[in-house]
């Protein structure tokens, strides 16, 4: 069984997402997927709307997704990858080349974000919205 990992927040979930684990999906038969727990969110800066629990949630009704795990570190990525036995890591190329320490262990996949959706402009354009 050739498995994938990816990461995020996955925050108010939208195509941008839908279609990174679509096709992170493609590359294996496997798909784990960690979604940062809200600690680690704030660690990125991020506050989400949904907490991890219903982020979790959401995203396990996702047929790409085999597994949600929780993201806590930046340097678990390493560990996830011996202990899950993972062949191929895939995130957005927002993060182009910041992962390449992981090429010793497994593939290590960027591609292309979906252009023109973000979980910031959903939140921007719904604040206009609710302003008038
Ligand atoms: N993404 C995308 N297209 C978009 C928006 C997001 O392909 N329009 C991808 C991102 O590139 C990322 C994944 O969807 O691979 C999740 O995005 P976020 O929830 O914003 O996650 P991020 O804050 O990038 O967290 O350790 C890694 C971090 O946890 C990644």
């Amino acid at each position: 069984m050739k498995k994938v990992i990816t990461y995020g927040t996955f925050d108010l979930l939208h195509t941008g997402h839908i279609n990174i684990l679509r096709r992170a999906k493609e590359y294996g038969d496997y798909l784990i997927v960690a979604i940062s727990a809200d600690e680690f969110n704030a660690l990125k800066g991020k506050k989400a709307y949904y907490t991890f629990e219903q982020r979790k949630a959401i995203l396990e009704a996702i047929r790409y997704v085999d597994l949600v795990i929780p993201e806590h570190t930046w340097e678990q990525k390493m560990e996830d990858v011996q202990k899950y036995d993972v062949d191929v890591f895939v995130m957005g190329d927002d993060w182009e080349g910041k992962f390449d320490f992981l090429k010793d262990h497994c593939e290590v996949v960027y591609l292309p974000r979906t252009v023109g959706i973000s979980t910031t402009k959903i939140k921007t354009d719904l604040n206009m919205t609710n302003n008038g």
